[in-house]
């Protein structure tokens, strides 16, 4: 794997005071994306750095198109269309993703100056300025730093978008990331007066039509790897049955990964039939999830990866099952071969 595990900021408090320099007097427009498939931590950590840029008066386009449930949080007229070109002289800031092909939302050619913020340990640093901290649980904590060194006072609108980056990326403080830190500063935005409980409660609102599908995909839970893997899987004809759009599935694999004995938890979601397989991976006790991930040539973070694999479903699933394979025996755990079953409900060998 060419991909490695980097280290944090040597001295990320500068780093950061450097990226608010950087922002705060960049004279032309900023242009802010995330990465493909936007999640709370990619609209949470870009919206509130677009709110506070937007409080010192700069010219900014925030550029994501959010999944339905996230929705809410966004204010009438907030977000841009993609662009095919960026405006001339223009910084691109670049969250929670490197710069590189999963960056989405405007050419990264053309700009200026392009500052990168992200909390994954995998990202190589091709930003003209990259702070890189793999210790924040979310690039939201890190847009809090930088909203404490912008020195822009917090309000509801800047505290609401960050603790929900937090939220999403610590599981709601349940995920091995979640440190003293990450809880001190959600307490210090909750101390804004946010409301939490409504916040929490709100983030978990799904349409009804939510229910149905879950059910599907349940039903075709399966646990090879000798009950060590947890494997579900979401075909279009699925959404077509009980009428579910694309963006309400996130959660699914969380679900069962606490299947009981479970160390790797994947949910395969038929993206375009026969071609195109998106791959969410979810780990526990040591087990990378990452490593699974960058085996089918995708990333993220040790406990929760991701991976789109240019093949049908049943194909994907074959190279899931080997690169699952090979992260559990990686970690010392003993495998009988496991022939390539689809039975519902099988325990596995
Ligand atoms: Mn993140």
């Amino acid at each position: 794997m060419s991909k490695v595990q980097n280290g944090g900021e040597q001295d990320y408090p500068a780093k950061i005071r450097q990226a608010a320099v950087a922002l705060a007097t960049w004279p032309g427009p900023i242009v802010i994306i995330s990465h493909i498939d936007p999640d709370g931590d990619a609209l949470g950590s870009t919206l509130a750095l677009k709110r506070a840029l937007d409080s010192l008066g700069k010219s900014t386009r925030l550029i994501i198109e959010p999944p339905r449930y996230l929705s809410f949080l966004v204010r009438e007229g907030e977000l841009s269309k993609p662009l095919s070109a960026l405006p001339e002289s223009c910084l691109l800031a670049v969250l929670d993703v490197e710069v590189g092909p999963r960056a989405t939302g405007a050419p990264l050619a053309g700009a200026a100056k392009i500052v990168n913020i992200d909390h994954h340990g995998t990202n190589p640093r091709h930003g003209d300025l990259s702070v890189v901290q793999p210790s924040r649980a979310a690039t939201a904590h890190m847009v809090k730093d930088l909203i404490d060194a912008l020195g822009v006072a917090w309000t509801l609108e800047l505290a609401e978008p960050c603790l929900t980056g937090i939220l999403t990326d610590t599981g709601n403080f349940r995920f091995s990331n979640t440190s003293p830190e990450v809880l001190h500063a959600a307490g210090e935005l909750i101390a804004t007066g946010l409301d939490y409980v409504a916040l929490t409660d709100r983030l978990q609102w799904r349409p009804q039509s939510y229910y149905p599908l879950l059910g599907k995909v349940m039903d075709t839970v399966e646990f090879p790897l000798g009950g060590l893997l947890a494997l579900a899987q979401l075909t279009q004809a699925m959404r077509a049955e009980v009428g579910n759009g694309e963006d309400d599935s996130d959660d699914f694999v969380g679900i069962i990964r606490y299947a009981e004995g479970v160390k790797l938890a994947v949910l395969l979601k038929e993206k375009i039939p026969g071609q195109e397989t998106k791959v969410s991976v979810r780990s526990r006790d040591g087990v990378s999830a990452q490593a699974v991930c960058l085996r089918l040539g995708g990333g993220g973070h040790v406990a929760a990866a991701g991976a789109t694999i240019y093949a049908d479903l049943a194909t994907a699933r074959r190279q899931v099952l080997a690169a699952a394979r090979e992260e559990l025996r990686d970690k010392g755990f003993t495998l009988k071969e496991d022939s390539a079953r689809v039975v519902s409900g099988s325990q596995g060998d």
